[in-house]
């Protein structure tokens, strides 16, 4: 198992709609377990595929993440079937560092998918859960949380992201 390097905006992979996996096997087992320990090392409380540089509909979850005996949740092509309300609350990635943004989202989903070996499965979520659920799909539709604040902070947070790589850079 492998911590990977976590891909930060604006990587290209993050604008991607990722692919389908079309078959479970080893490789794609492997990148699950790989994803896991990278969103353990973060810390985070989730992880898509695609902030690890590979654009194919796999989600990590575990809300729990820094609690001792907590258990990942893994989701393959996962499908959002049903919403109920809509509530705001603050949301960080660990793609778009520095950034923490007040994001609207269903209260609760449910969410179809199969797990990592290939069963169908289906949860239904609140809470936390139900937005980090949300949050990992949305990258795999290349979808990040600036593309859900307004255009007035997104602008803000480019140009504080430039001023920073120039910096870097000089
Ligand atoms: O670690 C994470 N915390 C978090 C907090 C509120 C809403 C969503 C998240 S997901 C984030 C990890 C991440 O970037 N996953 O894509
Ligand atoms: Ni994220």
């Amino acid at each position: 198992m492998a911590v990977l390097e976590i891909k930060k905006f604006p990587a290209d992979v993050l604008k991607q709609k990722a692919l389908p996996v079309e078959q479970i096997d080893k490789d794609i087992q492997k990148l699950i377990d790989n994803m896991i320990d990278t969103m353990y090392d973060a810390p985070g409380i989730g992880l898509a595929a695609p902030q690890v540089g590979v654009s194919k509909r796999v989600i990590v979850v575990d809300i729990n993440s820094l609690e001792e005996d907590s258990e990942p949740v893994v989701l393959i092509n996962p499908e959002i079937t049903d919403t109920d309300g809509l509530i705001e609350s603050e949301e960080g990635c660990l793609s778009v560092p520095e950034c923490v943004a007040k994001v609207k989202r269903a209260e609760k989903v449910v969410v179809k998918g199969l797990d990592r070996d290939g069963k169908d499965v289906r949860i239904e979520a609140d809470g936390l859960f139900a937005r980090a659920l949300q949050h990992e799909i949305d990258h795999l539709n290349g979808v990040i949380i600036l593309d859900r604040i307004s255009q007035l902070k997104r602008e803000l947070y480019r140009k504080k992201i430039s001023k920073k790589m120039a910096r870097v850079q000089r």
